[in-house]
């Protein structure tokens, strides 16, 4: 049996919080970077061999291919490839992993990669800047969705869905981390999230910084400064 083929890019925050997560694991992966930048998951090969669906990112277990970042977590869990503290085997902490990882499709991660998105990436590829009128309405369904993060998921314990880290805590991590690169320092309206991201980096760490190392030298901030 050789090692499960991972394909990621780390300017991708499921590929990043996928990164970390099987780092933690020591699950052993063929490292098979995609540059998104270049378009490398738009050719017809990547289509028919790797990933139908042309995203990052997705694994090839001998012959087996998977994509969506939550079905890769929970098919490795179930090979036992995931250690439970990460998560869950048994159902009613598993459910609340869960719960929190199908929340954050289309709230957390839509809105903090909308706004990381045409602040950042389509200025850059366009050469045109949002209006502030548009800024202003990202930034509040955004934070909409960070203040639910402050006063729901964080209300009464130190990570997500406990007293310990898992999952949640990584993907959540990564699609925040992602809005530096816009600009967004997250550390200034929310307390709670401030220190709960660095109890998630000390605990990640060094897997963390290393899956960060894009995000921190595009956004010109090492994971300590103030933006
Ligand atoms: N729901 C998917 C999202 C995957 C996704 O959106 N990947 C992005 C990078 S973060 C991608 O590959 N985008 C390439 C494109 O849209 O062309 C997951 O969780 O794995």
């Amino acid at each position: 049996m050789r090692p499960i083929r991972y394909y990621y890019d780390l300017m991708s925050q499921p590929s990043r919080a996928l990164f970390i997560i099987f780092r933690l694991s020591g699950l052993q992966f063929e490292d098979c970077a995609v540059a998104l930048r270049n378009g490398e998951h738009l050719t017809d090969e990547f289509k028919q061999k790797i990933n139908r669906f042309q995203r990052v990112p997705c694994i090839e277990d001998n012959g087996y291919k998977l994509a969506e970042s939550v079905a890769i977590l929970r098919y490795l869990s179930a090979k036992g490839k995931i250690p439970e503290q990460l998560y869950p085997k048994y159902f009613v902490e598993q459910a609340r992993v869960d719960e929190f990882l199908e929340w954050q499709h289309i709230t957390l991660r839509i809105t903090c990669a909308l706004y990381f998105r045409q602040i950042w990436l389509e200025p850059l590829l366009t050469g045109k800047t949002p209006s502030q009128q548009k800024i202003e309405t990202l930034r509040q369904h955004m934070e909409g969705n960070l203040d639910i993060i402050e006063q729901v998921w964080l209300a009464k314990s130190e990570f997500l869905t406990g007293s310990h880290l898992t999952a949640a805590d990584i993907f959540a991590a990564c699609e925040i981390e992602q809005t530096r690169m816009a600009d967004y320092d997250v550390r200034i309206k929310y307390p709670k999230v401030r220190a709960w991201l660095k109890r998630v980096r000390q605990s990640c760490n060094p897997h963390y910084d290393v899956a960060h190392k894009f995000v921190y030298k595009i956004s010109g901030t090492g994971p300590q400064a103030k933006l």
